[in-house]
Order: C-alpha cells, then sequence, then structure tokens
C-alpha cells in the first residue's frame, strides 16, 4: 500500500488538512517527506492551472490519488440533495469537471460532503433519490474515471453514515466505476466493527483514509492501524492510505509523524 496526504489547492474552512496554500511547496515538502503521492481538494477545477498541476505530479512520477470535492459544499452551498433543482445541477455540472479533471491527472474523484446535509423539513427519500441520479449522471460521462462514495460520520453528514448504507447505495446503481472511500476517522464512529465492515466492503473499497481517533496524525490516538492495515491487505486492497488529518501541532509535524509511524508498520 502507498501513503498519500491530502492538501487543498485553494483556502479551506475544512479543518482536517495538514497542508493549504502554496501548492509548489507543498509538494515539494510532501515528496521530501517520503510519501507516494498527494491527494488533491479541489474546490473547482476552473480556479486550477492544471498544467502546472501536472508539472509538480503525475509528470515527475507523483501521482494525485484522490481529489477530494466537498469544499464545493463548504465553500458555496452546493449539493446533490439541495431542494433547488438549479443548485443541484451546478453540483452536479461541477463534479462532471472534476471526472475531467481526474481523467487528466490519472486520479479517482471523492464523493463526501458533496451529498449535502438534508434538512429537517426536506424529505430524506427524496433526497436520496436526488444523490442516486446525480451520481449515475456523473458516472456515466466517463466510464474510465472510479468515483468513490464516503461514509462520513453522522456529526458532518446525513446521508450514507455506514459503509452498510454505501453497499446499498452502490448496489441501487449499479455501475463497476463507483465504489467506496473508507475514512478511518468516520468508521471509528459510525461503524460497529470496523475490520467486518472493511471485509464487507471487500473489492469495492477504492481508497482510504487515515486519521487517528481523534483525527491526528495515526499514532496520536487509539486506533489499531497494523490490524486496519492488515484487514485491508487479506481484501487485497492495494491502493493509497491517504492522510486525512488535523494540522496539529502543526502541518509539517502532522505529515511527519504519520510516514514515521506508517512506515514502522507492515503494510
Ligand atoms: C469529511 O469529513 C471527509 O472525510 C472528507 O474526506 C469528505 O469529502
Ligand atoms: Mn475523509
Amino acid at each position: 500500500m502507498k501513503l498519500s496526504i491530502v492538501v487543498s489547492t485553494q483556502p479551506a474552512k475544512f479543518a482536517a488538512l495538514a497542508f493549504k496554500g502554496n501548492l509548489e511547496q507543498n509538494t515539494k515538502l510532501i515528496k521530501s517527506l517520503g510519501y507516494d503521492g498527494i491527494e488533491l481538494t479541489v474546490r473547482d477545477p476552473r480556479l486550477l492551472d492544471i498544467p502546472k498541476v501536472k508539472a509538480l505530479t503525475i509528470d515527475q512520477g507523483f501521482p494525485v490519488s484522490a481529489i477530494g470535492t466537498g469544499q464545493a459544499y463548504g465553500e458555496e452551498g452546493i449539493s446533490f440533495s439541495d431542494p433547488d433543482p438549479s443548485i443541484r445541477r451546478q453540483a452536479i455540472d461541477r463534479i462532471k469537471s472534476q471526472v475531467d479533471l481526474a481523467s487528466e491527472l490519472n486520479s479517482l474523484v471523492i464523493i463526501g460532503l458533496i451529498r449535502g446535509i438534508v434538512e429537517d423539513d426536506n424529505d430524506p427519500e427524496q433526497a436520496d433519490q436526488w444523490i442516486i441520479e446525480a451520481l449515475d449522471e456523473c458516472a456515466s460521462v466517463n466510464p474510465t474515471v472510479r468515483l468513490a462514495i464516503e461514509p462520513c460520520n453522522r456529526y458532518e453528514a446525513n446521508t450514507i453514515n455506514t459503509v452498510d448504507q454505501g453497499l446499498s447505495l452502490l448496489k441501487k446503481l449499479g455501475k463497476d466505476n463507483v465504489g467506496l472511500l473508507l475514512d478511518s476517522f468516520h468508521m471509528n464512529i459510525e461503524e460497529p466493527d470496523i475490520y467486518q465492515s472493511i471485509k464487507n466492503a471487500d473489492q469495492q473499497i477504492f481508497h482510504f483514509h487515515i486519521a487517528d481517533s481523534n483525527r491526528w496524525y495515526p499514532g496520536a490516538g487509539h486506533l489499531d492501524f497494523q490490524k486496519i492495515v492488515n484487514q485491508l491487505n487479506s481484501v487485497n486492497y492495494n491502493g493509497f492510505l491517504s492522510a486525512e488529518i488535523l494540522p496539529f501541532p502543526d502541518g509539517k509535524t502532522s505529515a511527519k509523524k504519520t510516514i514515521e509511524y506508517m512506515s514502522k508498520l507492515k503494510l
């Protein structure tokens, strides 16, 4: 398994980001720390200098493990489950542009917080239907680009909190290029048994976020990462373990601590 870490390409309110700011400096630092790749969160691909991103990453043999998309909801409020059809349309078009970006960067697209939060006065079944329709449209743009739905904990999202719910959604969708992103931080809150959930998700695990129980770097909390890695190996997961962690005590230290800790494990 390979290691990457999440970097924001734009300023963002979302806290669990070790790096924001200058992409060139951040990419060089992450490479020098020994990571195998980088995960980019992108609010809007139109804000990116794509040739420059390519030159800093894949052209250097430094892959983009995944593209995070939740900032379009966090910063702009657009989502797949908004009752306003014009806002849903903006969210779908945004994710389609992320699919094009992922195709250029040979990466995959994360579907996490872009699902939105369904307000109390809205019908959750209707919202689920909108999410399915949005996913179906985005996944049909380019069948070679993979989409990874991320179950997120109840304090951040109210659609698809658990791996089981994610697997049911995959079944309803029936698209080979849509799978799951499992995140150890969310799993620690929502899953009855993290290891059984990894086993259940099996070949449908497209990507994996690591953070300890407190969302600090691995080793700062009480999760058993060797056991998690062993279980991922047992389902033949050979993608990235990507650190989505709080920048504590600071971004560079959290990135260093992550790689030191993970490198001591049998990956
Ligand atoms: C949000 O908590 C998260 O884990 C992100 O990866 C969602 O896109
Ligand atoms: Mn995550």
